[in-house]
């Protein structure tokens, strides 16, 4: 890893004990300056342990299957060496995921702020596992608007990361905090010379985290993380975008709100008729009146919406 020659603008990863807490105004004030929160403590052991155990079952199934269906693997799947590092639309193959999809006390944090109109997009989990998995070279996320950083430089596009596995320094998501106010020009000259070689951290900080931590990141916020081999990390990704956004510039067109807000809506009840979460408040999902587009619609039988069968550019 090549030294640090630039003083990073923030020395460390902003925090907030969620648990103690709450969000405070000075961590949503943290959030919107660097781009990225480290929220500790969001599950409880024993979902903890649920989760991890609907991660391991997913794994599983990708390694005996060898398919490229909704996942990303490092090689073609039939090659030797190849091993899986993605898996997508996660929360239609686990109802354990499903239900994480619920949690009230993550939606009401998305909800503050992403704003009262927040809308699920993508649901995927990203792992390394000990047969290893490259770096993720320096990026944005996908999706990305025109003229980004007036849309969403502030922060209401955001990717939530739950943690399963711990995150060392040696292999955790690295970012750079306030580039999520940079032009495309600084963005990508700092991305391609970060990336010219194997992993160089100038000017960014690492993400530490531990099992049942929450990472927020802007989608704007430039990070990416090490090559790493013989060690497990899974976090569950799931990105909120606000429906108003989504209505007028896309990237999906104004039909995936509705279904979205359905599956939102089903994942909560979901977690509200089990018995494991008795005693625990639901999500009060409310929306704009103009902006329940789920009203009329008839039940979904899936929570699986591929982004190609709704992509509006
Ligand atoms: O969890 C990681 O290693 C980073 C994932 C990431 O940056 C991405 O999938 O865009």
């Amino acid at each position: 890893m090549n030294s640090v020659t630039e003083t990073p603008v923030a020395a460390r990863i902003a925090e907030c004990d969620i648990r103690r807490t709450g969000l405070l105004p000075e961590h949503v004030t943290a959030f919107r300056r660097q781009g990225v929160l480290a929220v500790r403590g969001l599950l409880t052991p024993q979902e903890l342990a649920d989760v991890q155990e609907a991660g391991r079952t997913l794994i599983d199934r990708a390694w005996s299957a060898r398919s490229m269906d909704d996942t990303v693997w490092t090689l073609e799947p039939d090659q030797p060496d190849a091993a899986p590092v993605r898996i997508e639309y996660v929360v239609d193959k686990s109802r354990q995921i499903a239900m994480l999809a619920g949690h009230p006390l993550l939606l009401q944090i998305m909800e503050q702020l992403v704003g009262p109109n927040l809308i699920p997009t993508w649901d995927s989990m990203v792992f390394k596992t000990p047969a290893g998995a490259p770096r993720l070279p320096w990026h944005r996320d996908a999706g990305l608007y025109d003229h980004a950083v007036g849309i969403t430089g502030m922060g209401r596009v955001i990717d939530a990361g739950i943690y399963l596995d711990p995150a060392p320094e040696d292999n955790c998501v690295w970012c750079i905090p306030e580039s999520n106010y940079w032009d495309d020009e600084r963005v990508t000259a700092t991305a391609d010379r970060l990336n010219a070689t194997e992993w160089d951290t100038t000017g960014a900080i690492p993400a530490v985290m531990q099992p049942g931590d929450l990472l927020l990141h802007n989608i704007l916020t430039l990070h990416g993380a090490p090559a790493v081999v013989g060690k497990q990390r899974r976090v569950i990704y799931f990105e909120y975008r606000p429906a108003e956004v989504e209505w007028q510039l896309g990237p999906h067109t104004e039909d995936y709100i509705g279904l979205k807000q359905q599956a939102l809506r089903s994942c909560v009840r979901m977690r509200a008729e089990d018995p494991r979460f008795a005693g625990e408040e639901p999500f009060d999902y409310r929306p704009a009146e103009t902006l329940r587009r789920w009203a009329g619609r008839p039940d979904v039988d899936t929570l699986r919406f591929a982004h190609e069968d709704h992509w509006r550019w």
